[in-house]
Formats: structure tokens, C-alpha cells, sequence
């Protein structure tokens, strides 16, 4: 084996990142709850301006009802408690049911406190809040970040709220039901400048048409993925699983690509172009990249998916 995942994870090392992303939840999480929530709140309504987010389904919001009519029925300080708690990540039951949801489920479970907060249902942010200079700063950090950066920051804030789940021992994992995959006659079929390696386009087409099933046949058995600002999740088993909870209805419309031997008959292959996610639609293209390492047979042994720096980094596919 001339690579293991970690060598793999190098591949195309000039690909720049978009560091606003982990270095501002960074500074974020030193920040009290209190400023915390209020900046959120601060950046969704400055986003709200120029880019709308989409209200989960029915059926995506059935499995936080509970809790959210739970919250609905407490007092405004109860509820300041309950959200101040999620943000403090401290072990309280809302804090461990939260903690067991998907990244969708937590967004959407936000979005609807954000409704009430708005209609006076929930605690709002206290008129004439004053965000500490620490706060302020962070707000401004996120300004500077283009549009897919600045969801991506407030996503990776939210998804990192709740009782930390390494410390919940056995749970069960709570996800969005499953659509079906798309059928094969209304499929479109991606084109990229560059690349026609079939492996390629059938994880772009296969991803877009939710079809994980086909998809996650492309993978060899150890193969793994790693997500933006993200460990690779590695294996077969958990790559699905990944698919299947974290990777419906997403829109992925590559552009450009270059396509080069690696070592011992492996392929590396590096993709730029955008994609939505089902919240913004075509309101957000976030700027990406995806880096392949393909086996001697064809099959991804690795793939890094990126969010990238800047818009000219689309053309940056040197090795
Ligand atoms: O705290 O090839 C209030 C993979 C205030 C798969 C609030 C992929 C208080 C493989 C406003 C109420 C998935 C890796 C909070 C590709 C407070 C693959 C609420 C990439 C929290 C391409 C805030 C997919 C709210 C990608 C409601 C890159 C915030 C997907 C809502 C990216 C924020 C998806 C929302 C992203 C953010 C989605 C809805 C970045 C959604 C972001």
C-alpha cells in the first residue's frame, strides 16, 4: 500500500482553505453563552437581509417536537436557561437529547426558536444587548466571510451546542427520514471540464440524485471521507451512514478538474465548483473542492471535501 489515509490527506497540498471557518469558532467558543446567542443572533438577522434559509420539513421536525413544545410551554427564563445551557454544552436532559440529533435537526430545531423568538413565544434577545468587545470582533470576523463561509460558521456553531456526545456512552442517533433516490430518467448528469473519470462523475451524479446506495459502492471498503474542517470518517460502514444522515438533497455542480497518476497505479484527482445545501438553494454556492485518491481499481480510497478561501481559488488545480 503506497498510501494510508493519513498520507492521503495530503494530496494537493496547495489547496487553500477557507481558515475564517475553524479560527472564528474558535475564538467563538471562548466567548460567555450570553454573547454567544446574541451574536447568532445578530449574524442571522444580518444574513436574513440578503439570503433566505428554507423552513424544514414537517417531517424533519417531527423528532424535535417534543422538546420544542417542551421549551414552548416554560417561562422566558426558562427558556433563556435552556438555550444558555445548549451553548455551555452542559449536561442537562434538553442538552443529551440535542446532543443525539443530526446537524439538520439541530438546524432546524434553531430555526424554529429564531421563529419564536421573533413572534415573542421564546425569550428574545434582550433589547439593547451589548455584545462584548471580544463579541464584536468575532461578528466582524464573520462579516469579512463570503456568504457560504458565514453558513457554514453559524452550521459548525450550532452543530457544536448540546451535551458532548463522546461523554453520552451508547445513544441512539436521531436523522431525517430517508428520501427516496431520484429516478434514473429524470437524473441530470454533471460535466467537468477536465475530468471523465466515470468514478468521478458517478459520486457527483449518485450524490445528487440521493442515491447512496449506488454511491457508496464507488468507496473500497476502507475507504474514507473527510468533510470540511473535519476528521475523515473511514470505513464503508460509517462513510453510509454519513451519507445517509448528513448528505440528502444536496446540490453539487462541479466544474473543473485536473486528473494525474499517483503512486502504484493510483489516481489522484482534484475537482473544484460549487454546491448547495438544501437550506439556501441556489441562494448560497459555496466555493469548494474535492480531492480524490482513486485505487488502481478504480474505487475512492479517499476523498477530502473543501470549502475554499476565495472564489479564485476555483482555478487553482496544481498539485
Ligand atoms: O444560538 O461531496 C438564533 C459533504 C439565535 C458530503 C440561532 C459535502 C440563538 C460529500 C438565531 C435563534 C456533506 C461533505 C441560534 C459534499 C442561537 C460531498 C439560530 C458538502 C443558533 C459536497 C441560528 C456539503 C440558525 C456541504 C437557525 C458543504 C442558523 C454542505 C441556521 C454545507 C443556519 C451545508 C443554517 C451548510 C446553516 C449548511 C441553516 C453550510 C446551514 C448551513
Amino acid at each position: 500500500m503506497p498510501f494510508t489515509i493519513d498520507s492521503a490527506r495530503g494530496i494537493f497540498p496547495g489547496t487553500l482553505s477557507a481558515d475564517v471557518v475553524p479560527a472564528t469558532i474558535a475564538r467563538f467558543s471562548q466567548l460567555n453563552a450570553e454573547d454567544q446567542l446574541a451574536l447568532i443572533w445578530f449574524a442571522y438577522l444580518e444574513m436574513g437581509k440578503s439570503i433566505t434559509v428554507a423552513a424544514p420539513g414537517a417531517a424533519n421536525m417531527q423528532f424535535a417536537e417534543i422538546t420544542m413544545n417542551e421549551i414552548r410551554q416554560m417561562s422566558f427564563q426558562q427558556q433563556s436557561q435552556v438555550m444558555c445551557d445548549l451553548a455551555n454544552r452542559a449536561d442537562t436532559p434538553i442538552c443529551r437529547t440535542y446532543a443525539t440529533w443530526s446537524a439538520n435537526i439541530k438546524l432546524g430545531f434553531w430555526y424554529q426558536l429564531g421563529q419564536w423568538m421573533e413572534q415573542g413565544i421564546v425569550a428574545p434577545i434582550p433589547e439593547g444587548y451589548k455584545l462584548s468587545a471580544n463579541a464584536s470582533s468575532v461578528l466582524q470576523a464573520i462579516r469579512g466571510g463570503d456568504p457560504g463561509q458565514q453558513i457554514t460558521i453559524l452550521r459548525n456553531a450550532v452543530v457544536d451546542m448540546g451535551y458532548d456526545t463522546n461523554k453520552l456512552g451508547g445513544y441512539n442517533r436521531v436523522s431525517e427520514p430517508i428520501v427516496l433516490p431520484q429516478d434514473v430518467a429524470s437524473r441530470t448528469q454533471v460535466k467537468i471540464d477536465g475530468v471523465d473519470n466515470q468514478t468521478i462523475l458517478s459520486y457527483m451524479n449518485n450524490l445528487n440524485a440521493n442515491d447512496f446506495d449506488a454511491l457508496i459502492e464507488l468507496f473500497e471498503a476502507d475507504g474514507a471521507l473527510q468533510p470540511p474542517f473535519q476528521r475523515p470518517i473511514v470505513g464503508k460502514d460509517a462513510v453510509y451512514r454519513f451519507f445517509r444522515e448528513d448528505c440528502q438533497n444536496l446540490k453539487l455542480m462541479p466544474e473543473k478538474g485536473v486528473v494525474e497518476p499517483a503512486a502504484d497505479g493510483y489516481t489522484q484527482i482534484k475537482v473544484t465548483g460549487k454546491v448547495q445545501t438544501p437550506w439556501f438553494g441556489a441562494g448560497v454556492g459555496m466555493n469548494m473542492a474535492w480531492r480524490f485518491l482513486l485505487s488502481p481499481s478504480n474505487k475512492i480510497y479517499f476523498v477530502a471535501i473543501d470549502l475554499l478561501a476565495s472564489p479564485k481559488e476555483l482555478l487553482n488545480l496544481a498539485r
